[in-house]
């Protein structure tokens, strides 16, 4: 079999998804997620116009060869617009071997570990009351496992709480939104959230906690160690993880676990973290870690550490990537959590797909492939629309993370 094309299909149902589709000359075709939110035109360009040209005629059943064409043979390596671009191929690679030989492609990761995939969904409210209410809405809807968010007094916004009624849905259109940020009143406010989502839920609900990258390793340290009594599935992002090694002072303080690894794009990002054990959930995505080639090869070393997958499920990834991730997620031995962001009604229609959720897990479908398509007719009908993630000032108005 040989490629015979491949084209990038932007489309904005809501926001915007970048998915590239590879053709053979068996009349099989793949699709790859290559969205990377707020620089989605940057990997659009870095497959049309440097990667393609290099794909077209190789056999897509050598998707280990390929990959290391792509990621050595650039000489420069690495980064989250190569890493999406070649996640986006290498995934339509694996779909098209599905398909050809008629499988899912958890088959040909090692087949079913599990019948189900845990996933967790995202509470959150504009105070305590309101979040308390979404868990019970969405413990309602059979989730296992709730990420608890809310805003608090002392701030008009926080991350993971939306503004409106609507769901929360990071990057908004036009140019970046900023917003403020103060760490004492949430480090007061968080372990407050907890107890009161304790005392009305009981224990057997499992609880996740985003404080994405927003603090010190002292004062992750410090909010670890006050959530204790809470036993929380996980602490998410606790503090940006360029400086691997501040993940040693959080795990001297705290029992809580940690998750990291939504902004990672190699393994190396992980790679101190990991040796270590200093972390005990892995959230890279298919599509930003280069694809299910390069994250197989992240898990197979996490698992050696203790260290389980809880790959980042958000929706500005295309249901493309869901899927692979759900692929991904019934095969793999050290599977922990997959997060999941539904996506809106209109997405799901671009993107037809065979996984569900049920009862607090998801299932990829048993179709040949990813069991994922896109309705390219529809696509069109919603052009590309600039969107960014928003800044986030201190009140003094230094520049934060957000
Ligand atoms: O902010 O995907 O855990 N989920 C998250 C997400 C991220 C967005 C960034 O594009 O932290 O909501
Ligand atoms: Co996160």
């Amino acid at each position: 079999m040989k490629i015979t094309n491949a084209y990038v299909h932007i489309t904005s149902p809501g926001r915007n998804f970048v998915t590239l589709k590879v053709e053979t000359d068996a009349g099989l075709y793949g699709l790859g997620d290559g969205t990377l939110n707020g620089r989605e035109l940057a990997v659009a360009s870095y497959l049309t116009d440097h990667l393609v040209p290099c794909l077209i005629g190789r056999d897509p059943f050598q998707s280990e060869d390929i990959w290391q064409y792509f990621y050595r043979g650039a000489y420069w390596r690495r980064g989250p617009v190569t890493m999406a671009a070649i996640g986006a191929i290498d995934v339509a690679l694996w779909d098209i071997k599905g398909k050809a030989l008629n499988t899912p492609v958890y088959n040909l990761l090692g087949g079913k570990s599990r019948e189900g995939v845990m996933v967790y969904a995202h509470a959150n409210g504009k105070d305590i009351d309101h979040a308390l209410e979404d868990v019970a809405h969405h413990k309602e809807l059979g989730y296992k496992a709730i990420r608890v968010q809310s805003g608090f007094p002392g701030l008009a916004s926080t991350y993971g709480v939306p503004k409106g009624p609507g769901r929360y849905e990071p990057a908004e259109r036009g140019l970046p939104p900023e917003y403020d940020w103060a760490t004492e009143p949430y480090l007061r406010h968080v372990p407050r959230l907890f107890a009161r989502v304790r005392e009305q839920f009981g224990e057997e609900l499992h609880l996740l906690h985003d404080c994405h990258h927003r603090l010190t390793p002292i004062e992750a340290a410090r909010l670890g160690k006050e959530l204790e009594p809470f036993h929380l599935f996980w602490l998410e992002d606790p503090t940006p993880a360029e400086l691997q090694d501040g993940f040693r002072i959080i795990r001297e303080h705290t029992t809580t676990p940690i998750a990291v690894g939504e902004v990672f794009n190699s393994v190396w990002d992980a790679h101190d973290l990991v040796r270590n054990q200093w972390i005990d959930y892995l959230r890279m995505t298919i599509t930003h870690g280069g694809g299910i080639t390069a994250i197989k090869k992240a898990a197979d070393f996490a698992g050696m550490y203790h260290v389980r997958t809880g790959f980042h499920g958000p929706t500005d990834l295309s249901p493309v990537c869901m899927a692979a991730a759900l692929h991904f997620d019934t095969a793999i031995h050290n599977f922990g959590i997959q997060e999941h962001m539904a996506h809106t009604d209109e997405t799901d229609a671009v993107f037809p797909h065979q996984y569900f959720f049920k009862d607090g897990y998801m299932f990829p479908g048993d179709g040949p492939g990813l069991g994922v398509d896109l309705d390219e007719a529809r696509a069109k009908k919603y052009p590309y629309q600039r969107a960014y993630l928003p800044v986030n000032r201190k009140l003094d108005g230094t520049l934060t993370d957000w």
